[in-house]
């Protein structure tokens, strides 16, 4: 047979921002992008691409357009793209790859067999923990072909592996035909391993997800032939991080001791940790450290105290600790540019005089008031400002006459969600306004805690998405009960009554 040569990558988590730096965002690009140079320098027959392609399941424009770029490339070299959904992208129904697919740039794999020469590629998307024992094989029924070598790609943690929840034996034997090489996503480390004779391999992401992730990245090669399956592992060259152990003693002189060792290291656009271990009487002044090492040139400063646990980046209630909460918490919603109703929203979260229990009346009513204030025959609509608490008090009835127009502002409701809100709190945040928002900012918060538990923490997102897909029918419902009310309203000359799922 002719030798086949197939790139597996994944987990390359486009669009991270991690620690809320956009050069490091740019990192991500790269890293996918050298495996892509690769793949087209040696002249692959495939890349395989094991999930997780963006950090996000609502991914910028940015980030669609830079994969975009990225897989016309590799199409324009005549390599084709073979991938699945990641935890982390992962959507309720259609998928990002689903985009791709129909724009013929991603072949998404699943029972289907994708035929290169003499072997044969199938896909199971990511499934969520609570749902691996109920997972069907039977869909492979019937789906042999006779191809020499039959290779699966998944997204999930598999034993034998460490920290796997699915046992990959299982998977290998419950399959109705041969398996001879399972091309694994999900765990940011690479490994390779045999079971039952068939290779089971993770890739590696591409870029550095976490401090725990410490090797070189890398990708794999599978080189496929006569003599069987070979893999080898390419290392990506990646922005450098840095660790520079300081043990201080009590005394005038913690920060110098610790300037004076960073001294020793070049740092110039690195991510830097400087670990801290010694006395913990010494009092150390974190921002002035993070200052000097900004001052020498490093792209991301952080600091480890050991003593303590503190760790300023992958610590998000650290940065609170130096400076008023509420300016901080400010900030950061400054930077999420909500909208007014989103502002709104977040008030009414924050607010410690609304029990958790009144959230969604309460979001319910002023975002209702908010609504009447918006002039819909103005062609951007909802950039009213917010002005909070007793200024929306004033109901004004909308005239008959702009309720179709209204009713028209359904198409771009989502558009606005999406944008605007569910970027930063998924959708649950239309109807459920309390357990299931206070969840969902939790898991946003955790979005900077190391890789496993980062990971592990996905899984729990995942689940979410299940809880949000439930509610997102339950708004549905409504909208379509609202609808039913809206034309029953127009007989009998009644104000309208505005429903939150109706625009937001
Ligand atoms: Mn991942």
């Amino acid at each position: 047979m002719d030798e086949i040569r197939i790139v597996h990558t994944g987990d390359t988590h486009l669009g991270y921002r991690q620690y809320h730096s956009d050069v490091r965002r740019q990192d991500f690009l790269n890293a996918f992008s050298t495996v892509v140079d690769d793949a087209i320098s040696m002249g692959a027959d495939a890349m395989v691409h094991a999930g997780d392609l963006f950090d996000s399941r609502n991914p910028t424009l940015d980030d669609i357009l830079d994969a975009m770029g990225l897989f016309s490339r590799l199409k324009s070299a005549g390599i084709p793209l073979l991938a699945i959904v990641g935890n982390h992208e992962s959507k309720q129904s259609t998928q990002w790859l689903d985009l791709y697919s129909s724009l013929g740039l991603v072949t998404h794999l699943g029972t289907e067999p994708y035929r290169l020469g003499e072997v044969a590629l199938y896909g199971i998307d990511s499934v969520p923990r609570t749902k691996i024992p109920l997972f069907d094989y039977s869909i492979f029924e019937g789906k042999a072909t006779d191809a020499r070598y039959n290779l699966l790609v998944m997204h999930q943690l598999v034993k034998p592996f460490s920290f796997g929840d699915w046992d990959i034996k299982d998977v290998i034997e419950s399959i109705p035909f041969d398996v001879h090489a399972v091309l694994l996503g999900d765990n940011h480390k690479n490994e390779v391993t045999t079971v039952g004779g068939a290779w089971v391999t993770y890739c590696g992401s591409t870029e550095r997800n976490s401090t725990s992730e410490r090797e070189p990245r890398s990708y794999n090669i599978f080189t496929i032939g006569e003599s069987g399956i070979e893999i080898s592992k390419r290392v990506i060259p990646t922005r450098e991080f840095v660790f520079i152990p300081v043990t201080i003693t009590e005394g005038p002189n913690a920060h110098e001791d610790i300037f004076s060792t960073i001294m020793e290291y070049d740092i110039a656009e690195k991510v830097v940790f400087v670990e801290i271990s010694g006395d913990v009487k010494a009092k150390l002044d974190f921002s002035e450290i993070e200052n000097f090492l900004l001052s020498r040139g490093a792209l991301v400063p952080g600091i480890k105290d050991l003593r303590t646990g503190v760790d300023t980046l992958d610590d998000a209630s650290l940065k609170v600790s130096f400076s008023d909460p509420d300016d901080v918490v400010k900030e950061e919603i400054k930077k999420m540019d909500l909208t007014a109703g989103g502002l709104l929203l977040d008030d009414i979260i924050r607010d410690p005089l609304i029990v958790k229990t009144k959230v969604d009346d309460e979001a319910e009513t002023k975002l209702g008031l908010l609504l009447e204030k918006i002039d819909f025959t103005e062609s951007v609509p909802g950039n009213i400002p917010y002005v909070p608490s007793a200024d929306v008090e004033e109901v004004e009835a909308v005239p008959l006459d702009k309720v179709d127009i209204v009713a028209d502002m359904d198409g771009s409701k989502e558009e606005i969600l999406s944008e605007n809100v569910a970027n930063e709190v998924p959708h649950a945040i239309v109807s459920e306004m309390s357990d299931v928002v206070a969840e969902n900012i939790t898991s946003k918060a955790s979005a900077e805690t190391p890789d496993e538990v980062k990971d592990v923490a996905d899984i729990s997102v995942a689940e979410d998405a299940e809880v949000n897909a439930e509610i997102s029918s339950e708004i549905k419902k409504d909208e379509k009960e609202s609808d039913h009310k809206d034309k029953k309203g127009q007989d009998s000359v009644k104000p309208r009554q505005y429903n939150l799922g109706d625009y937001l």
